[in-house]
């Protein structure tokens, strides 16, 4: 792998953090407790800034403004038009500030500028003004029932949400949940991952630039114990929505039903197969399987971190994602041309390391990488294992990094029944010509999203979420409106039936 000089001599962001204070009824206030905790820098591990530090009491105050702009309004009350207007002039102003935006993100994350500027700020942008666009548009039915009564549902707001996102894409998983959660009426009280508090309050604040009222968006820096935990308990929150590890949503899913019963949306891990059949464009394949796992570190849900590929290719397909992995540009995520940037703490980057040593003790074959690069944050080498077996540790856990797992296949029911061998349920990659291979592959695999001949296609419109234990409910596109919209039956006897 090519790595970038300035791997140990850090490139100075240019740009002063504003916004460190809790963001409550629109107010930046401090915490209760006055409490602060630091955010770092993964490049280096050093302080970027300290933040206000959220627990019970403030989730507590957030939630109450969030009611009262429920309530009184002004936000359920404002006609659905003038919701989509005011989330359109932020989505302006957002798209004004990317470069900002994307600096706070690319620092307190530690992915590639190019990668925050040009993808993700732009898809965070294309998510509010796609939700705005249906603010306006939700209704309900007129029902057809037996006997004289005329009968409507409506589509109404669950009330106070409750949002809680991880760091691995602060920003893009904040459009996903409070876009829709607002468009749909709702207000919110977000809890960010306490390693990525920066760009939501930053962001946050242009919205009520925009002409967000307060209490409709509250933002509650902290941590998943304390913040996170007093808000999936909360009697007050009508309805969860959790992005996270498998493990945290077991926990929140118990929260929510021990406290008030709120129903709650989970977006949870994944170990996705990516799987290369015999007649694939290998060196499409290659290239694509590759940003599959490495895209963001290795640190996304949907990673394609099983790499299924079939005998008559796997020779060729092994030699070929090495040579590519060796290519891969590792560096300080300012610079230019970068394609991947630190793990985000020093948690997940011991995790990594650790499930790497364990890829060589039980026998897979190193190809590349393996270790730690440079000598100060938290980059690793793009590692390739070929060789691996389904009961190794690195087959079955969500590894979170940048390590690619290859491991060959016989025939079409095999690799059905091994890509299905898992609790997870996230999404799958086909790689094929085949049109019946295709078909056969779609409908067998127990996953949120198939991607055919492509990987990591988003779009606001399209839905995404998980089967088994990647995930309850969806997100995005229309499905993603039923997660934040109850219906009410409304009946009214017929005082002229024969009408
Ligand atoms: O996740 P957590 P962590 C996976 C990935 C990673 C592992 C651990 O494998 O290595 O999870 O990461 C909040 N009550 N994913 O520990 O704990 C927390 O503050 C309420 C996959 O960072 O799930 C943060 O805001 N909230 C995933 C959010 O939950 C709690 C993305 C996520 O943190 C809480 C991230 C509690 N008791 C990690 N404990 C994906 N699906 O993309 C924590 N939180």
């Amino acid at each position: 792998f090519s790595t970038s000089a300035a791997i140990d001599e850090p490139i100075s962001p240019s740009i002063l953090i504003d916004h460190t204070q809790l963001l409550i009824n629109g107010q930046f206030v401090d915490a209760a407790s006055g409490k602060t905790f630091p955010t770092l820098d993964p490049r280096t591990g050093d302080v970027i800034a300290h933040v206000a530090e959220g627990d019970a009491e403030d989730v507590n105050r957030a939630v109450a403004a969030a009611r009262k702009a429920f309530d009184e309004g002004p936000w359920p009350k404002l006609t659905a038009y003038e919701r989509s207007r005011i989330m359109f002039r932020f989505a302006d102003l957002l798209e004004k500030h990317t470069e900002e935006v994307a600096t706070l993100e690319t620092w307190d994350n530690g992915k590639p500028y190019e990668q925050a500027a040009k993808i993700e700020i732009p898809k965070v942008v294309r998510m509010f003004r796609y939700y705005a666009g249906w603010a306006d548009k939700i209704h309900g039915l007129t029902v057809p029932a037996d006997g004289q009564h005329h009968v409507q549902t409506l589509h109404e707001p669950y009330g106070v949400t409750g949002l809680i996102i991880p760091w691995n894409f602060p920003l893009l998983l904040y459009s996903w949940k409070v876009a829709p959660a607002l468009a749909c009426g709702n207000t919110a009280v977000l809890k960010t991952a306490a390693q990525t508090p920066l760009s939501a309050l930053y962001v946050s604040k242009l919205f009520h630039e925009a002409g967000l009222p307060p209490g409709v968006l509250n933002v509650v820096s902290g941590f998943g114990p304390t913040a996170g935990a007093a808000l999936a308990s909360h009697m007050d929150v009508n309805k969860l929505s959790f992005t996270g590890s498998t493990a945290t949503g077991k926990t929140v899913i118990g929260l929510a039903s021990k406290s008030n019963l709120k129903p709650v949306t989970l977006e949870l891990g994944g170990k996705s197969p990516f799987i290369v059949c015999k007649d694939a464009d290998v060196d499409k394949a290659v290239e694509l399987a590759h940003s599959a796992l490495f895209f963001n570190q290795g640190q996304c849900c949907c990673a394609g971190s099983r790499t299924l590929v079939h005998e008559s290719v796997y020779d060729e397909f092994v030699e070929k994602a090495k040579a590519r992995a060796l290519k891969r540009v590792v560096g300080d995520p300012f610079q230019k041309g970068i394609e991947q940037g630190p793990q985000i703490d020093d948690e997940q980057f011991k995790k990594i390391l650790k499930y790497i040593r364990s890829g060589i003790e039980s026998g897979a074959t190193l190809e590349s990488g393996g270790e730690q690069l440079g000598s100060r944050g938290y980059y690793i080498q793009p590692t390739v294992f070929s060789n691996v077996q389904d009961d190794m540790l690195i087959a079955k856990d969500e590894i979170f990094g940048p390590v690619q797992s290859i491991s060959k296949f016989k025939d079409l029911d095999e690799v059905i029944q091994r890509a299905n061998a898992t609790s997870y349920g996230l999404a799958a990659g086909v790689f094929t010509q085949n049109l019946e291979t295709a078909n056969t592959l779609t409908r067998a695999l127990r996953a949120g999203t198939v991607w055919i001949n492509c990987y990591d296609i988003f779009d606001a419109a399209i839905p995404f979420g998980g089967f088994k234990m990647s995930g309850q409910g969806r997100e995005k596109g229309i499905y993603g409106l039923s997660s934040y919209l109850q219906v009410k039956a409304v009946v009214t006897p017929l005082k002229h039936p024969a009408w």
